[in-house]
């Protein structure tokens, strides 16, 4: 069945979710959040532990029952994984801490030709096999499809590369622009890398992966084109099981959207400035959309919040390629019960039937 996941026992489950990212028929939207898991939650700072959050990824059980946790309070339509995009380089070695508050921070950052010998291939079952054992009580577990997601090359580059979370990417442009070997042979590694992560991901059960590509809107759209679509597009081609949707997400992406969905989409992750219906025109209507509530306005008065997802959901025009979403990751201060009245309007909105059956 098309519209369904398949959990390790072996039983067909029915899903919007999967439905939506094939832009097939189904009764009503789809809905979960980036970064639903940790940040806000009460029940996941019980569970969370004092240390790093590379070592609660680790913990397989830890992991899985943080992943499920926004499941069960929101009542989602889909988990994703408990984890984080620098895991697969931080596992082979490259000296990574993400710092609370932060984020990640890299000792010493990539600057040379010298620092590719810090990288390798991923071997996921030795490096990484923390990932499949979580994503492997997942299926038995979560009564939703798991999403496993990877960072886009370009992306974990970039934090490799300035050391620290930035939103200039000085030194990212530079060594693109000015060392264009270098640049190819550091992306064509990381492209290795996710591609291993995610194939591992998919083996171990994830129903559906997402590429976050978040900054890729903070360059040029030319210099996009030439430095950084060439790999995304390597590694969602590179996906295995032609059966699992990939959604693919990035911030600011408006001018380069067609090159997102081009690079081997089903799914289109839209953040909050880009209208559906100006996705949609750019996109066709084939292509499924995934977004776009401004976390922002999950802060706002309950009926500030109303009002933009109705807008959402109108802008949506019945359209089945449509997983409800935020246009960015949950924000830390967002009051839970927010998030959970945002589910709960998403999924009494009916969709129609489609007159052509
Ligand atoms: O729902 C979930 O929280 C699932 C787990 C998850 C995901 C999907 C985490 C846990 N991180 C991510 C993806 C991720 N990590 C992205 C892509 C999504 C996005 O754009 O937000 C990015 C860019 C990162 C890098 C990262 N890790 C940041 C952002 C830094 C910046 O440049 O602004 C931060 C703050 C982290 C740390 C992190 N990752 C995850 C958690 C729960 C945390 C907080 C740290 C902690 O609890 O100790």
């Amino acid at each position: 069945m098309e519209n369904s996941f398949l959990s390790t026992d072996g039983t067909a489950k029915k899903s919007d979710f999967i439905s939506a990212c094939r832009n097939e028929q189904h009764p009503r939207v789809p809905v979960w959040f980036m970064r639903q898991a940790g940040r806000s939650l009460p029940e996941y700072k019980k569970i969370r532990g004092t240390g790093s959050i590379l070592e609660a990824a680790s913990d397989p059980e830890r992991a899985a029952q943080i992943t499920l946790q926004p499941v069960e309070r929101y009542g989602v339509d889909a988990a994703i994984l408990f984890s984080d995009i620098m895991v697969p380089v931080h596992s082979i070695g490259f000296g990574i801490e993400i710092q609370p508050g932060i984020g990640p921070v890299v000792e010493n950052p990539f600057e040379s030709i010298e620092d590719l010998k810090r990288l390798r291939t991923l071997e996921p079952e030795i490096d990484v096999p923390y990932v499949g054992e979580a994503i492997k009580i997942l299926s038995q577990e979560c009564p939703v499809p798991v999403i496993g997601f990877a960072g886009a090359p370009f992306t974990v580059a970039s934090y490799l590369i300035e050391g620290k979370p930035s939103r200039l990417l000085e030194k990212t442009k530079a060594l693109m622009e000015q060392e264009p070997e270098i640049w190819d042979s550091l992306m064509n590694q990381l492209s290795d890398i996710t591609i291993s992560s995610l194939n591992h991901q998919i083996e171990s059960g994830a129903s559906a992966i997402q590429l976050f590509d978040s900054w890729a809107g903070l360059i040029e759209p030319e210099i996009y084109e030439q430095k950084v679509f060439p790999y995304s597009k390597r590694v969602l081609s590179s996906i295995n099981n032609s059966r699992v949707p990939k959604i693919h997400f990035g911030v600011g992406t408006q001018p380069i959207l067609h090159l997102i969905a081009v690079a081997g989409a089903d799914v289109v992750g839209i953040d909050s400035n880009t209208p559906i219906d100006a996705a949609r025109a750019k996109l066709g209507n084939e292509i499924a959309i995934q977004g776009n509530l401004d976390p922002e306005i999950c802060l706002e008065p309950i009926e500030v919040v109303e009002k933009a997802v109705s807008e959402i959901l109108k802008l949506n025009n019945n359209n089945f390629g449509h997983i409800f979403n935020l246009g960015h990751g949950v924000l830390p201060d967002t009051d839970p019960g927010v998030l959970s009245h945002v589910v709960e309007m998403v999924h009494s909105h009916k969709l129609l039937e489609r007159k052509d059956g």
